[in-house]
């Protein structure tokens, strides 16, 4: 039998987000090959287990053990609580000629180091497979910055396929990103089935195509029967549970958001009765918003909630609350008797509607967050923020005391543009080059200690506007992911942009092999 040739490891090492302690040691290699023996103590072990048998493409045999092996070349997986510290998404790796040393006080953090060794890894195993492979001798102390690193989709402007659904929460972890924010609810279309509300997905997951006509431009709804082409699309609750629990396995947090009191036009060409009348006792216009004087309105969005809360086990549920268009509620009769009554402003009004869910997801166990308009009026302390307005106005929402994830809209909306090139494909507006976007620091200059702690965390959005299928997001999504990676992962003050262009040459090969459609207009910004 002819020999096989042992492989070198890929040096330099390149990894993205920049590990927090990297030291390369001038070592032999760990050779791994089919035969290589994987240890670990327990059960909990085994997503970081199966994401390494992904990454190698080698079905390790793995076996379970209190006790390290001495002198015995094996893979190993270790709790160990003493690196507290690192929190349980940190961990050590430590490579050399006998073993590989994988240590976390948590699971997440060995699946991390997991994400490290496919990145020690050349690209092409990405699609081949190889018999045998060389792992450079290095140690690695690992820890994320924030606990909140996340990736929004909106599936309600265009609707995405589950299988890219999966794909995506695989680019998420492989970026070390842990939380998929899933917009499956705006007013174009409603994208999760309601087992007590079956309307909202048999007429509100699909549009009347038009042809020349965006379909999110478009709001006839299509109904059952009508022999019209149709465009659309929504998850079953099969679905949605598969993909959280692929999710659950990739250490990704999938928060979803139903968008709450506005951007709901779909609710109402499915219900028209929770719009509210005049006082002429004239229905009101259809400006996306519920009735919030109307018992129905709160009893369909706590049915929704009800399967929402058995689907998702994320601790947040997203309500939306931006964008209310109040005059509906000024020009409603019931509205406006409300407000009289309890003394409230239109503003007041949007808070006593979000406050009620506030209570109603406490009552579930779970935590309300929503987009910042909903400190409008008097928020409940405990509710969570997403920022999306600009830099400037940082401090003034970390000053209000809720915790806060900060999808900051002049840097971290990957809708908006990211070279000037008149080649570039239509976008919702901005501009957010890939610079800008590695450059973001998201804690404000004058940030006090007290800001710093309330800052969960950072997040980009995709608005899927004009992003008419997967591949579109794609364009958008990279490379500016792999730059929102070391903006949520890496300490304060360690990015080094040179130093990141130099590892994306090689991002960008493992781009090409898993078939990511990346821009790559995002290298020639000003072009
Ligand atoms: C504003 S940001 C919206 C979205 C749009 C987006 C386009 C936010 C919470 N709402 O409905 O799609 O701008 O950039």
């Amino acid at each position: 039998m002819a020999c096989q040739p042992v492989p070198k490891a890929v040096r330099p090492i390149e990894v993205i987000p920049q590990p927090w302690q990297l030291t390369t040691k001038e070592a032999p290699d760990f050779i791994l090959k089919t035969s290589t023996p994987v240890i670990i103590s327990d059960s909990t072990m085994l997503p970081a287990v199966e994401q390494l048998h992904r990454t190698v493409k080698m079905n390790l045999p793995v076996s379970f053990s209190e006790n390290l092996p001495t002198g015995k070349k094996a893979i190993l997986f270790q709790y160990n609580p003493a690196l507290d510290s690192l929190t349980n998404e940190g961990y050590i790796l430590t490579i050399n000629q006998n073993q590989v040393l994988i240590q976390s006080s948590g699971a997440a953090g060995l699946f991390y180091a997991v994400e490290t060794i496919r990145q020690l890894l050349p690209a092409k195993l990405e699609t081949e497979s190889f018999p045998i492979l060389a792992l450079p001798a290095v140690e690695i102390i690992d820890k994320p910055r924030f606990s909140w690193r996340g990736m929004h989709l909106d599936v309600s402007r265009h609707f995405m396929p589950v299988d890219f659904i999966k794909k995506y929460i695989d680019y998420l972890a492989m970026h070390k990103l842990n939380v998929f924010h899933w917009h499956l609810v705006d007013g174009i279309g409603w994208r999760i089935e309601i087992k007590s509300h079956p309307r909202l997905t048999e007429w509100g997951a699909w549009r009347v195509v038009k042809p020349g006509k965006m379909p999110w431009q478009d709001f006839e709804v299509w109904k059952p029967g009508d022999n019209r082409p149709k465009y659309g699309g929504f998850y079953t609750q099969k679905q949605i549970k598969e993909i959280v629990a692929y999710a659950k396995k990739r250490f990704v947090t999938v928060v979803p958001e139903i968008e709450l009191p506005g951007h709901s036009e779909v609710v109402f060409q499915c219900y028209p009765q929770l719009l509210g009348k005049d006082k002429n006792g004239k229905r009101l216009p259809n400006t996306g918003v519920y009735c919030a004087s109307n018992p129905a309105s709160y009893k369909l969005l706590e049915d929704v909630i009800d399967e929402v809360v058995q689907l998702f086990p994320s601790k947040y549920i997203h309500i939306g609350g931006d964008e209310v268009n109040k005059s509906n509620w000024k020009k409603c009769a019931s509205c406006q008797k409300l407000m009289r009554e309890k003394h409230l402003t239109p503003n007041g009004l949007q808070s006593y509607f979000i406050n009620h869910f506030d209570k109603y997801l406490k009552s579930k166990g779970r935590k309300l967050i929503g987009w910042h308009e909903i400190l409008q009026g008097k928020l409940s302390p405990t509710a969570s923020i997403m920022y999306w307005g600009g830099e400037d106005g940082v401090k003034r929402v970390l000053d209000k005391g809720h915790p806060t994830v900060l999808t900051t809209g002049s840097v971290l909306y990957f809708d908006h543009y990211q070279s000037l090139s008149d080649n570039e494909p239509r976008a919702f507006g901005g501009y957010s080059p890939l610079k800008k976007v590695y450059d973001y620091e998201p804690l404000p200059k004058n940030a006090t200690p007290a800001d710093a702690s309330r800052l969960l965390g950072v997040q980009a959005n995709v608005w899927t506007e004009y992003m008419p299928n997967a591949k579109h997001v794609e364009y958008m999504v990279f490379p500016r992911m792999a730059a929102l990676s070391e903006i949520a992962w890496q300490q304060k003050g360690t990015k080094n942009w040179h130093r990141f262009q130099s590892k994306m040459e090689r991002m960008l090969s493992r781009y090409r092999k898993l078939n990511i459609n990346y821009a790559p207009s995002a290298y020639r910004p000003a072009i």
